[in-house]
């Protein structure tokens, strides 16, 4: 069992750590209100808790949902359905209060949209699904999510050398001080152009891959106390087979938004082992299944 004497994330400004040790940390990547993928993500992190110590990382996008009926569902939004993002989000809260230390999201362009980043359109057109769901949960809600999502972290430096972030990390020249004194607001009137343009925001939020160099110079520059961070793994971009690994140094993975059920997939990292490259996070063992029961589903093609 976990007990208090293990070590809790450590807070840099918008950089947190996850310090290297026995452990895991459970990392889940978009899940745009859907509950049962989430729920499925707590009850992974808490299964590694009751053998040691964990931690549990979301990549940011836990907001904003489709709003189809069940007939009119898209294909390329993978199985259907229905957004409850202002439960998500409630038991969000919860599932953090109750494992105080523990469990982080980083900012993704969805919550960003609600504390200073251009409002997202794609689920809903006018009114904005920003506009949409605050409205939806009303103003004293509103104000206090807002107060939680300018609480969320830009980058997870985890374990012997991983960095966790939304998108693909394609920051070109910002400093380790720079990316935790970021600053959130002022980019609502942004077009998606406009905000990609912009230093840290921009560079983390949007790409689905970024140029090996870039990335290499990017860990190397959020390395803390002289560990050496090797892979970057994110999401934001569905890759509709589970997951895609970019050169030595990437993986894009997807636990949830736009996938058929039997291909989304969570990463189950070892606090105490070094990756060298994305191909030692292997199928079974780092990379996971949400749907493990799904077997036969995924052998069919
Ligand atoms: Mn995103």
């Amino acid at each position: 069992m976990a007990t208090l004497a293990e070590p809790l994330v450590e807070r840099y400004g918008k950089i947190v750590r996850i310090p290297p040790g026995p452990g895991r940390a459970i990392v889940s990547t978009d899940l745009h209100g859907h509950m049962e993928d989430f729920r499925r993500v707590v009850a992974a992190f808490e299964r590694a808790l009751t053998r040691g110590n964990a931690y549990l990382v979301f990549t940011g996008d836990l907001v904003h949902g489709p709003a189809y009926e069940k007939d009119s569902y898209p294909e390329h939004l993978g199985d259907y359905y229905e957004d409850e993002t202002p439960l998500l989000m409630q038991s969000f809260v919860e599932v953090q209060k109750k494992h105080r230390g523990r469990v982080i999201c980083l900012m993704g362009n969805h919550e960003h949209s609600h504390v200073g980043g251009p409002h997202t359109r794609k689920f809903h057109k006018t009114p904005s699904e920003t506009e949409y769901f605050e409205r939806k949960i009303g103003p004293k809600r509103t104000s206090e999510y807002q107060g939680l999502f300018r609480s969320f972290p830009l980058v997870c430096v985890a374990g012997k050398g991983v960095v966790i972030t939304h998108g693909a990390p394609r920051v070109l020249d910002a400093t380790f001080a720079e990316i935790c004194a970021a600053e959130y607001g002022g980019h609502e009137t942004k077009t998606i152009p406009q905000m990609l343009e912009v230093p840290i925001l921009g560079e983390l939020f949007w790409a689905r891959a970024a140029g090996s160099l870039c990335v290499r110079r990017f860990l190397r520059r959020v390395e803390i106390e002289g560990q050496k961070n090797h892979i970057a793994i994110y999401g934001h971009d569905p890759v509709r087979r589970g997951w895609a690994r970019e050169g030595a140094e990437q993986l894009c993975f997807s636990t949830s938004f736009a996938l058929r059920n039997a291909r989304k997939v969570y990463i189950e990292l070892d606090l105490e082992r070094v990756y060298p490259t994305v191909d030692e996070l292997k199928l079974g063992r780092e990379i996971r299944w949400l749907y493990p029961e799904l077997g036969d589903q995924r052998k069919k093609k």
